[in-house]
C-alpha cells in the first residue's frame, strides 16, 4: 500500500523547497521515497523526480497551441492530466507497492480550493489505496497582519474541504518570522486556532467599520469548525521537518507500519512473510499513534524560543556547532590523507617486486 502527501499552498510558500527536504530526509533515514512533479510550468526542479508532468504536457505548449494565458493554460494542463490518469497510474504502479510519493503541485489556489481537476485525481490515487495526506503550505510571514491571517484561515479550511484528505496545515519559513518584527500574540494562539475573538480590536483597526461584523463572523464559522490548526516549517532545521514528518505519518496512517528492523514486542506484527506496508502493527496503535510527539521542536513553546524569543542565540550556536563538525571532518579527512601516503610507498615497492619476479 504505497503513501504520500499532495503537497499544495500559494506560489512561492516553499512545496518544491520542502519536497528537495523530505527527498534529502528520508534519504537520510533510509525511508523509500518518490517526488513526482505536477506543476507543468517547473522548469528547474530542485529534485531528483520520479515522475514529471512535463513528459506528458508543458504550460508552454499548451498555451502556443490553444492561445491561453499562463492561468487558463494551467487549468487545462490539470483537466488533461485528469482525462489521461492512465498514463500517471502506470508509472505510479511502477514505484511499487511500498512507495512513498510526493505530488509537488502548481502554486494556483483553485486548484486546491475549487477546481475539480485535483481532487478527482486525488480520488481515483484513493481508490487504488494510496493512503495519503494533504499538506497545505502557507508563508508563515501572513500571521504578522490579522486580516490576512483570517484569510490564511479561509483558504486553509476551503482546501480542507474540498480535498477531503487527511490534512496537515502548515506555516512554512517560520525561520523568517522574526524579520517582520513583533507579533501581536504568542506563537501557540496562531497554531492552535483556539480564541480568535482576540483578534477583533486588531481587525477594526484596520479595516473601515462596517466590515467588522463580516470579520468577526468569518473567524466565529473558522472557530465552529474547530477544523484548522497549523504545524511550523523551517525547511533547513533538521527538528522542524522531523517534527512535521510525525505529525503527517500520523495523517496519512504510517505510524501503524513498523519500520522493517524493528524490535517489536511478540505476536504483535501479524503476517510476516507480507511487505512493511502491508502488515497491520497492533503495538503501534496504542505506543506510537495516540502518545504525544515527541522530540525537540515538537512544542510549540520551544519553536517560539528557537525562532522568535532567542533566535540569534540559537543562531550562533548552531554556527559554532557547524564550525567544530566541519572541523572534525577536516581533521579526519588529512588523517586518512596521511595514512595513505604512508601506504602508497609500500604499494610502489610492491609493485617494483612484482616487476623484478616477472623479468
Ligand atoms: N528561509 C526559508 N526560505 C524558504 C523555506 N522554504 C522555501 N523557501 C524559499 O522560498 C522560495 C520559494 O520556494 P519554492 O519551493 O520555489 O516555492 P513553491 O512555489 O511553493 O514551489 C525559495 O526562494 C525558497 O528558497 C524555508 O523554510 N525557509
Ligand atoms: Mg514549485
Amino acid at each position: 500500500m504505497p503513501f504520500g502527501e499532495v503537497v499544495c499552498g500559494s506560489p512561492g510558500s516553499g512545496k518544491s523547497t520542502y519536497c528537495y527536504g523530505k527527498y534529502q530526509l528520508f534519504t537520510a533515514l533510509k525511508r523509500p521515497i518518490s517526488v513526482v512533479n505536477l506543476d507543468p510550468a517547473n522548469d528547474a526542479l530542485p529534485y531528483p523526480c520520479a515522475i514529471d508532468i512535463s513528459a506528458l504536457i508543458t504550460l508552454q505548449d499548451v498555451m502556443d497551441k490553444h492561445g491561453l494565458g499562463p492561468n487558463g493554460g494551467m487549468l487545462y494542463c490539470m483537466e488533461y492530466l485528469e482525462a489521461n490518469f492512465d498514463w500517471i497510474e502506470a508509472r505510479l504502479a511502477a514505484l511499487g507497492d511500498d512507495a512513498y510519493v510526493l505530488f509537488d503541485l502548481p502554486g494556483q489556489v483553485e486548484l486546491s480550493t475549487n477546481h475539480e481537476s485535483i481532487k478527482h485525481i486525488v480520488e481515483m490515487l484513493t481508490k487504488r489505496a494510496f493512503r495519503l495526506a494533504a499538506v497545505h503550505l502557507c508563508d508563515a510571514h501572513y500571521i504578522t497582519d490579522a486580516a490576512k491571517y483570517v484569510s490564511v484561515l479561509l483558504l486553509s479550511l476551503r482546501a480542507m474541504l474540498q480535498l477531503e484528505l487527511p490534512h496537515v496545515n502548515v506555516l512554512s519559513k517560520i525561520d523568517l518570522i522574526a524579520q517582520y518584527g513583533d507579533l501581536d500574540f504568542n506563537l501557540d494562539f496562531y497554531t492552535e486556532v483556539q480564541d480568535l475573538s482576540y483578534l477583533e480590536a486588531t481587525l477594526n483597526a484596520s479595516a473601515p467599520p462596517r466590515f467588522a461584523a463580516l470579520n468577526m463572523a468569518m473567524i466565529s464559522l473558522v472557530e465552529d469548525y474547530g477544523l484548522v490548526g497549523f504545524e511550523t516549517l523551517a525547511v533547513e532545521d533538521k527538528n522542524s521537518m522531523l517534527t512535521l514528518m510525525h505529525a503527517i505519518d500520523r495523517a496519512t496512517g504510517f505510524v501503524f507500519v513498523p519500520p522493517p528492523d524493528s524490535n517489536q514486542p511478540p505476536d504483535t506484527i501479524e503476517q510476516h512473510h507480507a511487505g512493511p506496508a502491508a502488515r497491520p502493527n497492533t503495538y503501534a496503535l496504542f505506543s506510537s499513534a495516540i502518545g504525544p510527539l515527541k522530540g525537540p521542536g515538537s512544542d510549540i513553546r520551544d519553536i517560539q524560543e528557537r525562532w522568535i524569543d532567542a533566535k540569534e542565540e540559537y543562531d550562533a550556536f548552531e554556527r559554532r556547532e557547524w564550525r567544530k563538525e566541519g572541523e572534525m571532518i577536516r581533521d579526519q579527512v588529512a588523517r586518512s590523507g596521511k595514512i595513505r601516503e604512508r601506504k602508497m610507498p609500500e604499494s610502489k615497492e610492491a609493485a617494483k617486486e612484482s616487476d623484478d619476479m616477472k623479468t
